[in-house]
């Protein structure tokens, strides 16, 4: 579902009660929720050419961050001024939320992206993240959720991510099976009776979506790249990688925030743009 923010809502930094509990609801009944209007066009914008800028360069790299099947690229967002944004790297509205599932203590440990290129392919249906447990009769409440943003519409045409509703709640699919991707006969059985929907949004909305919920990209029709940044917020007792590097110069974007941000700021040079590697991607696969 989507939920459109108020003047209000929007003045004060806070969503209302109402709003909060009808996200985290969704979130919990469906496996994600959109919040619309709370990301500044002019942050996007700007994120946008830059991604488009980078995104020539990442593709001289000899090898690809292909992610499945061919136009779906690991992308990281650019980690320096100006180019970080507090309604980016720790919305008000979005950590309001992610806090109420995960409590108090929760973090972030992820600052990449998926760009969906004119021409991709289909990926196969597949989770972040399985059940932290095989064999479970009911599904563990969430410890993980992921936040997408894209910097601009995004629709069937330009490659909207499919989301399969409820699939977070299916005990089938755990952490230590030796793929993310689901099973074709499980693919096959749920579509009967919970069928896939597509993620559109509006510029300036935030996607969050429980990590075990099925999804893939799709292909994109259009004659540009469609970026997505995402990021993954964490219950607190989660493994914990070690922290995401950022250059110093844009420390107040991350502070006074619920969220751990869990970042180290160096003056060092950042490889973001080609330290990406292929996912499961096979270039002689006949598909
Ligand atoms: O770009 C998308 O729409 C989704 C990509 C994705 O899920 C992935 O690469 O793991
Ligand atoms: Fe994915």
């Amino acid at each position: 579902m989507e939920i459109t923010l108020c003047p209000e809502e929007l003045t004060s930094g806070r969503m209302s009660r109402p709003h909060l509990d009808q996200a985290v609801e969704a979130i919990r009944t469906d496996g994600y929720v959109i919040l619309e209007n709370v990301v500044s066009y002019a942050h996007l914008d700007l994120l946008c050419e830059k991604m488009d800028a980078d995104l020539q360069t990442l593709m001289t790299a000899s090898v690809l961050p292909i992610n499945f099947v061919k136009g779906h690229l690991q992308q990281d967002p650019p980690p320096f001024a100006p180019y970080v944004f507090r309604d980016v790297v720790a919305n008000p509205f979005v950590v309001q939320v992610t806090r109420e599932l995960l409590g108090d203590g929760l973090f972030n440990s992820f600052y990449s992206g998926n760009t969906n290129c004119p021409g991709s392919g289909t990926q196969p249906v597949h989770v972040d993240l399985g059940q932290l447990w095989r064999g479970l009769k009911v599904a563990h409440p969430a410890m993980s959720l992921v936040v997408n943003v894209a910097p601009m519409d995004v629709t069937e045409h330009n490659g909207s991510i499919e989301l399969w509703p409820r699939s977070h709640l299916d005990t089938n699919v755990a952490l230590d099976d030796a793929t993310i991707k689901v099973d074709e006969r499980l693919v096959e059985a749920r579509r009967q009776f919970a069928p896939p929907v597509r993620g559109n949004v509006k510029k300036g909305s935030m996607l969050i979506r429980d990590m075990r919920l099925w999804h893939r990209g799709m292909p994109n029709h259009s004659d540009r790249p469609r970026q997505m940044i995402a990021m993954i917020h964490h219950i607190h007792w989660f493994r914990r990688g070690k922290p995401i590097k950022f250059n110093r110069g844009c420390e107040a974007a991350f502070e006074n925030s619920d969220l751990d941000a869990n970042v180290e700021f160096t003056d060092e040079p950042i490889d973001y743009i080609f330290r990406n590697r292929p996912y499961d991607y096979h270039e002689a696969a006949v598909l």
